[in-house]
């Protein structure tokens, strides 16, 4: 069968930070290798992607077209949309190709499985969550398939949606067929990001009160063996020339062992690379950190979210102010650099938390004003997404109601504190410039 997976417009026009687009890589391989036709095509690489879509879909004529919602929104307080050009590639596909199968997945198409469905008559099936081993089980079995894992269809009264896979064994993965998909094609055209990911495992066992990682992957931790996951860094890195790379995990330094595992792999092949992921603050240690720098760590991403206690315990972080803290003089004292991101107005902000956040701010630039290896401080509202505590939050406090329609970004970010995040912004920018400028405030 000839099918085709699109992946369809992951950030706004103008933005260059792209990413390979791994699920549908990876998807790509475990189809391929049950004797599909597979063609690819990334919206996001293209000049034209709605111009891109039309020729493939006419050239290559699938007989199913697969298309991947990985972001609904761009998140970080815009309040635009990527669900318009999501519908607009399925329209254009079901009026180009009327016989053809379409079928959604993504991060994005698992969030809001349902209400897609209903939206887009267009499209036959979806799936939930991972698909590596449900999208060849649909495609062998398309106009009757079993209830799948993760299997979303059409009955008389609705959508019928079978819970997803999130025991997808990890020590049988097979990495993404990269020459499904040039990786060249990303290289050079982002500012911040490496643009190749790599997963090391999945599944997130936290319980963060705004986050839906442990929906999409589950809970249980599922690592892939760290010569397996070097191995396909040594692959990219010598046929492809690859010097950056992300790992995708939600978390990367847990569990204790895993990180470190592959950062012995990576310096006993003695590989000139550079990488960065999210790492969890009370997982590391002044040992373990210097590890990962020397195996290539180029900037440590930390999302402690809460700016003092009382955000920290309403987001569940399950984390001290003094872990993050500890954290970031560990950080400091390396060269590589630091992120943290925060989020701002949570449930149950008051003006002294505000000013918690304030001093705790300023304790980080201090922290790392020696080195002047803050890389920078991400200031977001939580966007509110369905299943959440923070949706259940936000409900209770009166700052969503029955007919609010969370597919579109809705940000939890009541009164009296909703200007708080320029407050801090205006503190970051201040602190960043007097730093680099090295002038004393
Ligand atoms: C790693 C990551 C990043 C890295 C990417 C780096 C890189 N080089 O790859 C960084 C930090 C840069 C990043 C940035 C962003 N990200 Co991000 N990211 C992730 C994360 C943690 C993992 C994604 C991943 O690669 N997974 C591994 C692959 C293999 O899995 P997958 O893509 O989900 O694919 C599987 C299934 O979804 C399914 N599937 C996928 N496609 C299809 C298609 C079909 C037809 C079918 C049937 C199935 C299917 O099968 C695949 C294999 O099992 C997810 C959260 C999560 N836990 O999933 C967020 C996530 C996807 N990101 C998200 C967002 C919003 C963004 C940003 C817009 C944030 C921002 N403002 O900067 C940007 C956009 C970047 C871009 N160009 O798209 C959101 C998306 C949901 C939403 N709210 O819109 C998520 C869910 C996180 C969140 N906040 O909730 N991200």
């Amino acid at each position: 069968m000839r099918v085709l997976l699109v992946q369809v417009l992951s950030v706004e026009g103008p933005s260059t930070e792209k990413v390979y687009p791994l699920g549908i890589v990876s998807l790509a391989t475990y189809i391929q290798a049950r004797g599909h036709e597979v063609g690819l095509l990334d919206m996001n690489i293209e000049k034209d992607p709605f111009g891109a879509l039309k020729e493939r879909l006419l050239s290559f004529q699938p007989q199913v077209v697969g298309f991947s919602l990985r972001n609904i929104d761009p998140l970080a307080n815009r309040t635009s949309s990527l669900i318009p050009p999501f519908i607009a590639a399925v329209r254009l596909t079901a009026a180009v190709l009327p016989r053809a199968i379409l079928i959604a997945g993504g991060t994005g198409f698992s969030l809001f499985p349902e209400r897609l469905m209903l939206e887009l008559p267009e499209i036959r099936y979806g799936i939930v969550g991972e698909a590596e081993r449900s999208l060849p089980a649909l495609l062998s079995s398309l106009e009757n398939p079993p209830p799948l894992k993760g299997l979303c269809w059409r009955e008389e009264n609705g959508v019928r949606v079978v819970p997803p896979f999130t025991d997808f064994d990890m020590r049988a993965y097979v990495p993404p067929s990269r020459c499904l998909l040039d990786p060249s094609l990303y290289m050079g055209i982002n500012n911040y990001v490496p643009p190749i990911g790599i997963e090391t495992k999945r599944g997130c066992p936290f319980e963060c009160a705004y986050c839906v990682y442990p929906k999409l992957q589950g809970k249980r931790l599922r690592c892939r063996p760290a010569v397996a996951v070097v191995d396909e860094m040594e692959v990219l890195h010598k046929e492809y020339d690859i010097e950056s790379f992300h790992f995708t995990d939600p978390v990367l330094n847990i569990p204790n062992g895993h990180l470190e595992a592959i950062c012995q792999e990576i310096l006993r092949r003695g590989l000139k690379i550079r990488w960065d992921g999210f790492f969890r603050e009370d997982f590391l240690t002044e040992k373990n950190a210097a590890l990962f720098e020397k195996a290539g760590c180029e900037c440590f991403s930390f999302s402690p979210d809460g700016l003092c206690q009382e955000s920290l315990d309403v987001l569940d972080k399950r984390l001290s102010e003094s872990d993050i803290l500890k954290a970031a003089e560990i950080i400091a004292r390396t060269d590589a650099i630091a992120v943290y991101h925060f989020m701002v107005n949570v449930p149950g902000e008051t003006e002294k938390t505000c000013q918690k956040a304030e001093r705790f701010l300023e304790r980080l630039f201090q922290l790392h004003g020696r080195k002047k290896n803050l890389g920078t401080v991400v200031l977001n509202n939580i966007r509110i997404l369905p299943g959440t505590p923070v949706e259940e939050m936000a409900r209770l406090y009166g700052v969503i109601g029955p007919e609010t329609d969370l597919l579109y970004p809705v940000y939890y970010n009541p009164r009296p504190f909703d200007t708080f995040r320029y407050r801090l912004e205006t503190l970051h920018h201040c602190k960043n410039v007097f730093m680099w400028q090295e002038v004393r405030q």
